[in-house]
């Protein structure tokens, strides 16, 4: 299998997050993708090939024009205040607020277009957000060029990123725009199969209210696991939506007997809806050992999920999510690609 990756990522480094009371080093990190990244090289899972370009059309089908625009200058407003650590928010508008009224300062607009202080701004965040989603699009190109698989290792991720915010790391949602752009190319329906621990919040949101794209997700329970206030297993879809979208929370402490049986309960449906193409949204912060997961996913449980989607037998493309600080997350997500290849 192919892995689309772009050193660019690296740009996006050295932000800080929220976390238990005080501000700490993002555990969303460069590493990380270097981890990924090694290991495809080290167990020869194929050929490592460079993003193409594209202009922003594909991002534009899924987000709001504004909001797209406030992604690319957000550092150089924050900078232009002579400020140099990570753009974060600190005020947002919650029910009892306005948010019909788009601010003017970059302090207002920051929590105007995110959902938490999770997705700071640093001098290479554009650059990174944008490679991020080539990546995303190169790899959807080779799936539509007939390839029964491919890898896009993006970073940062994007599966937290709505129609008009970001948050929890995510910026642009890149497995949102590579599903929408397949139904631009021809297909006529398209599964999102959401593996990350968190809950994919932002592709639920862009597609809620649609019948062409099927959202599945197995995630951590809203109740007590971040994002908190979406997830729940009572969101079925809106309107022409109704039915075509799947949550399966679970609680702290699920291990594959119970994971393994929801991916089986997810993979069903996803087969029932008949797509012409699977988009994963691959986090594997479902890893016992995943700093701010509390699953208990092994080592050897990744490639029974790739065998699992494989025997979908669809054209599927691999999306880089969630997966934190430990090595093991290159070994798992591979684990994954490899299982798929069988
Ligand atoms: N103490 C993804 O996996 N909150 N995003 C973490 C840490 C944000 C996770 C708090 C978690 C976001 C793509
Ligand atoms: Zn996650």
């Amino acid at each position: 299998m192919k892995t689309i990756y772009s050193p660019t990522h690296l740009r996006h480094a050295g932000h800080w997050e929220v976390a238990g009371g005080t501000l700490v080093p993002g555990f969303e990190k460069p590493i990380r993708a270097e981890y990924v990244r090694s290991r495809a090289e080290a167990v020869g899972l194929g050929p490592i090939l460079p993003p193409s370009s594209f202009t922003l059309d594909a991002a534009l089908r899924v987000h709001a024009a504004d909001y797209v625009e406030f992604l690319g200058k957000a550092w150089d407003m924050w900078a232009a205040t002579g400020r140099h650590t990570t753009a974060l928010p600190m005020t947002w508008p919650v029910k009892g607020l306005r948010n019909d009224r788009r601010p003017e300062s970059i302090d207002a607009l920051l929590g105007f277009y995110s959902l938490d202080a999770g997705a700071g701004f640093q001098a290479g965040t554009w650059d990174a957000i944008r490679s991020s989603y080539e990546t995303a699009l190169t790899a959807a190109t080779l799936v539509k060029g007939g390839e029964r698989a491919a890898f896009a290792l993006c970073r940062p991720p994007g599966h937290h990123a709505g129609s008009a915010f970001c948050g929890g790391y995510c910026y642009i949602n890149n497995a949102a725009v590579a599903a929408q752009w397949f139904l631009d190319q021809g297909a006529g329906r398209v599964a999102v199969l959401d593996v990350d621990y968190h809950h994919g919040n932002g592709t639920q949101e862009i597609f809620y209210g649609r019948s062409d794209v099927l959202v599945v997700n197995i995630h951590g329970d809203p109740a007590t696991e971040y994002p908190f206030f979406l997830g729940y297993a009572d969101e079925t879809g809106a309107g022409a939506g109704e039915g075509f979208n799947l949550n399966l929370p679970l609680p702290w402490g699920t291990d594959w007997t119970d994971w393994g049986a929801a991916l089986e309960a997810g993979c069903r449906r996803v087969a029932d809806y008949a797509p012409d193409v699977v988009v994963v949204s691959l986090g594997v912060d479902t890893f016992e050992r995943d700093p701010i997961s509390h699953f208990r996913l092994t080592t050897a449980d990744y490639p029974k999920i790739g065998a699992r989607i494989e025997k979908l037998g669809l054209p599927t493309l691999f999306v880089m999510e969630g997966g934190y600080a430990v090595e093991e997350i290159g070994v798992n997500a591979v684990g994954v690609l490899e299982g798929f290849e069988g």
